[in-house]
């Protein structure tokens, strides 16, 4: 007879001792009915997928046209990261810097046990081990999330590599194993019926960088409850690849392929609302026929140095969590084509004929369709009310190898040459729409000082310059001064260094009109950033770098005059100025990690000014 305390488990699929003891212990603290081993296949894949279309939490999308597609639709206060419950536990606060929420570790444990004990009675408790990164590859890192959650799994299953040939590596033990602990925080009672979305309104996302371990409690969304994205591959990763010597970054990785095969492959830094998985996926334009973008990841790169000091790039997902709305035909060919079979949804709209909607996915609304809160929804009701058919934060998960672009080296387990590094923002004014840094730390203090004027889809002012140092303001998992001492030393390992750009595609003229027709278009400006990492293009100096004069970018198959160009790349002195004090505010915050590096190149700029 088995104790009545004890949870039902399906056999081991591990015989790790460290594992069999820890998943012993957390099934001790959490109380789950029973224990699930996942080991990744297809079949298990269906199967989740089944139990929750049949609990509700799923809706299976119409096959003839949405094959292998499902939607789910969270609770409504479960729908994007929560940054202010996002904490970093080291020993001592001032490692964790002011731009992290920071909490005594120890007390953090006893808040976590507390919330913990039993949290998971009438649920299932799956062991998920994953990789980070293709299995064979020595830049891969292994975690196991123990999770009460089956969308967790399936998705999972989509972003990460998981299930035995995971196992398989952790039985080995020589990679050391991120223990990762999540938990919606709604344990049933005997008879208690399930929700379609259970979640707790309390909310931890907790990590010990230097235990290398994440908690995460109460949330089922996106990067909250994925713990390999954004908890792992960026924050615990980025702690990682300071002590080992490489860098954990976010941004997207693409491959640019000339007509005569030539390929030359950039990592590329967006905060969020700049089109980061368009840019990664770009189709090029009119005129650049025999050209092609192929896409590596859109989100995360982990990039380090080879033994002949080259920096190579892996990316840690195998699949898309991008954003819906805004993406179409128009906009994003090769997702649109990507996410027609195999893809979860969650919180975007659905229609009759059991398909998905968002805004923007085509010109026209659907006459009529279920918002992504179950409630009917048209065009006429979106008006009087002002809801949206779907969240803006409405996602899809879809595999990486379903994307028409994907780069036939997006597995190659030593990644890819990196030859130079793109950092974007959402600017109207100021910022011209590239130039090139003088040299690596002019390129690091433009990452650092990078920034992003809110949009309306953000809280906050609209319209305002939030600083997003190298866009990883929410995900650098210590310090973000000793985080840019850490780009700096990184050149010393380095025998050649990436060229580093600065990009803005949003910049506007007098009349609040975009002057940049962005999208396709920011091909020419791509083939101005290789040819100059490959030392062929010309350019002209100016006071914050290098910058193409109209006749040094490639403009066949568009019209487009010299005059509007130079008011694109215009540089103004008063506004530069103004600019570099923009950049006091955030260095003020972290002045006593700040490398004096980062003041040279401030001074610098300010004598060129
Ligand atoms: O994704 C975008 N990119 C990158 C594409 C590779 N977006 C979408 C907004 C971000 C979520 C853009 N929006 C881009 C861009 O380059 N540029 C703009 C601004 C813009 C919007 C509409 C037009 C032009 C520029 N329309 C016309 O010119 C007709
Ligand atoms: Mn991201």
């Amino acid at each position: 007879m088995r104790s009545p305390t004890l949870p039902v488990s399906s056999v081991p699929l591990s015989t790790n001792k460290h594992l069999l003891r820890w998943v012993e212990k957390m099934a001790e603290l959490t109380r789950p009915a029973s224990i699930h081993w996942v080991d990744g296949s297809e079949e298990e894949y269906d199967a989740l997928c089944a139990e929750m279309v049949a609990s509700g939490t799923f809706i299976q999308l119409n096959e003839e046209r949405w094959p292998g597609c499902y939607l789910a639709r969270s609770d409504a206060s479960d729908v994007a990261r929560v940054e202010d419950r996002t904490f970093i536990c080291s020993l001592s606060k001032d490692s964790a810097g002011p731009t992290n929420n920071w909490v005594n570790p120890y007390e953090m444990r006893r808040t976590l046990k507390d919330l913990f004990r039993g949290c998971m009675r009438g649920r299932t408790m799956y062991v998920l081990p994953f990789s980070m990164g293709p299995i064979d590859s020595p830049m891969s890192q292994i975690g196991v999330e123990l999770t009460d959650s089956p969308y967790v799994v399936v998705n999972m299953r989509i972003m990460a590599r998981i299930g035995l040939p995971v196992f398989k590596e952790i039985d080995k033990d020589t990679k050391r194993v991120v223990p990762c602990m999540h938990s919606v925080g709604a344990p049933l009672v005997a008879g208690q019926e399930d929700v379609p979305w259970p979640c707790n309104r309390t909310k931890y996302i907790v990590h010990f960088p230097e235990t290398r371990e994440i908690w995460s409690y109460g949330s089922g969304y996106g990067g909250n409850a994925l713990l390999g994205k954004k908890c792992f591959a960026l924050r615990i990763a980025s702690n990682i690849a300071r002590d080992e010597g490489w860098m954990a970054e976010h941004m997207l990785i693409l491959g640019v392929e000339d007509p005569q095969g030539e390929k030359t492959y950039v990592a590329a830094a967006f905060p969020s609302a700049c089109g980061k998985t368009n840019f990664a996926m770009l189709i090029p334009p009119e005129g650049f026929e025999g050209w092609k973008i192929w896409t590596v990841g859109d989100d995360i790169a982990w990039i380090k140095p080879d033994a002949n000091g080259q920096l190579y790039a892996i990316n840690p997902e195998a699949g898309f969590f991008g954003v819906a709305p805004g993406t179409s035909p128009k906009t994003n060919p090769n997702a649109i084509a990507m996410l027609s079979k195999n893809t979860i949804f969650t919180n975007v709209a659905l229609t009759p004929d059991g398909g998905v909607w968002w805004e923007g996915l085509t010109d026209e609304p659907p006459e009529e369709c279920v918002d992504w809160q179950g409630n009917r929804w048209t065009p006429e009701t979106g008006r009087q009310t002002g809801a949206k058919a779907a969240h803006p934060n409405a996602r899809f998960t879809a595999p990486a190898s379903q994307c028409p672009s994907i780069d036939p080296r997006w597995e190659d387990p030593n990644g890819v040459p990196i030859s130079a590094i793109i950092f974007g923002g959402r600017r109207a004014k100021t910022i011209p729409l590239v130039y090139q840094a003088f040299n690596w730390s002019a390129g690091v203090y433009v990452g650092a000082t990078m920034g992003s004027e809110t949009t309306a889809a953000a809280a906050g002012a609209v319209g305002k310059v939030r600083r997003d140092p190298m866009a990883m303001l929410p995900f650098c998992g210590y310090h973000m001064g000793d985080y840019f001492r850490h780009w700096l030393k990184m050149q010393k390992s380095l025998s050649v260094t990436p060229k580093i750009f600065s990009v803005n595609w949003f910049r506007k003229d007098e009349e609040g009109r975009f002057l940049w027709p962005g999208f396709s278009q920011n091909m020419r400006i791509l083939k101005w950033i290789v040819d100059r990492a490959r030392s062929r293009a010309v350019a002209k100096e100016t006071p914050i770098g290098w910058m193409p004069r109209h006749q040094d970018v490639e403009w066949r198959g568009l019209d487009f005059p010299v005059e509007k160009f130079d008011e694109l790349q215009a540089f103004d002195r008063a506004s530069w100025r103004s600019e570099v004090i923009g950049h006091e505010e955030l260095f003020i915050d972290l002045h006593d990690h700040l490398p004096p590096e980062m003041i040279y190149e401030r001074e610098l700029l300010i004598c060129r000014l």
